[in-house]
């Protein structure tokens, strides 16, 4: 039992009620949408900060702000964090570790697997149920439609107890039992996003460069994302998943030979080429390899390192 504040809840309970209590701890632009959403959603929502003015809108909107992380802690049975990474986390929640007994921690920092089991290890040891989880939305999405967040953790009872709570948030996705799970899909599907960023970016400097405007360039750029990323996901999983990466629609052979091309565009445009590296260091090895018949697919295999 915690030394100080309120005795934590039974979390054995079946589910939360729908008023359920929840401390937020770190109400950075993502913390203040969760604490946001829970206000508007009906729960009795304690909030701390480490920059305590960044508590006044939503004190207005109804939240409790707590003096300090302790104070916040000891508010609820469950406790949301949201800091910049989890080295922050450890550095605040370490020292609450007696306060924290009994509660369920939803850690919703960004980080790896490896982080998140360390982190589920710490509160093991402590009787802190730790749930990680991973927020697929920006702030502007939390409590709207298409947002959702991947949730992990061993105790999946408590996942269950919390759920009804946490769906004020956004959708819930439990992806299993081992904690650094959350983070994997975390991390696998901002990937697949970071390359986008790269490659939107690209488009955009290279179109630029001849001065037509990003916004009449837009519309193309986006209905020809989406045309391709419909055939590259699916097709890219059923190419890996049988292990039949030969195709007849865009081998590798072809797409080396007309990388230069855009080497070349970039260059002769006076912007930087070098972006290109990492696909052409792929690409060359896969032809090198005999792959040149094979289809994008393959590509994946050769992220792997020797
Ligand atoms: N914003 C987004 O679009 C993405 C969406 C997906 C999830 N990410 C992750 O969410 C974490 C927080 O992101 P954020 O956007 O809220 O970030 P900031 O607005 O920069 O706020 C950071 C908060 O963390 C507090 N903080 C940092 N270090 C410490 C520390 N050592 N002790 C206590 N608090 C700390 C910071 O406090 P302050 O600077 O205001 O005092 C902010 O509250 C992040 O993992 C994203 O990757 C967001």
């Amino acid at each position: 039992m915690p030394s100080t504040g309120n005795p934590a809840p039974d979390t054995t309970a079946e589910s939360a009620p729908a008023s359920a209590p929840v401390s937020v701890l770190g109400l950075g632009l993502m913390g203040t949408a969760l604490a946001a959403a829970l206000i508007k959603a009906g729960h009795a929502t304690t909030v701390w900060n480490r920059t305590t003015s960044k508590t006044g809108p939503l004190v207005a909107q109804g939240a409790t702000p707590a003096g300090t992380a302790r104070e916040a802690v000891t508010a609820s049975g469950l406790v949301i964090v949201c800091l910049t990474t989890n080295d922050d986390v450890r550095a605040l929640l370490a020292p609450e570790a007696e306060a924290l007994a009994g509660r369920t921690v939803v850690n919703l920092t960004n980080g790896t697997p490896a982080q998140a089991r360390e982190l589920a290890d710490w509160a093991a040891t402590h009787g802190i149920t730790y749930l990680d989880g991973g927020i697929m939305a920006v702030p502007q999405m939390i409590a709207t439609p298409g947002a959702y967040i991947l949730y992990s953790g061993t105790d999946e009872a408590a996942f269950e107890t919390h759920r009804p709570t946490l769906a004020a948030l956004a959708d819930t996705k439990w992806v299993g039992k081992d904690p650094g799970l959350a983070a994997l899909y975390d991390l696998s599907l901002l990937t697949g996003m970071y390359g986008m960023v790269l490659g939107v970016s690209q488009a955009f400097a290279l179109i630029r460069s001849e001065g037509i405007a990003a916004g009449e360039f837009a519309p193309l750029l986006t209905d020809w994302i989406v045309a391709m990323t419909h055939g590259l996901v699916p097709g890219g999983a059923a190419a890996l998943d049988s292990g039949q990466h030969l195709t007849d629609v865009s081998n590798l052979a072809m797409n080396r030979a007309a990388l230069p091309n855009f080497t070349g565009a970039f260059a002769e445009q006076g912007l930087r080429a070098g972006l290109f590296e990492p696909l052409r260091d792929l690409l060359d090895r896969a032809v090198e390899q005999g792959h040149g018949a094979d289809g994008l697919s393959r590509l994946t295999l050769l992220v792997q390192k020797d």
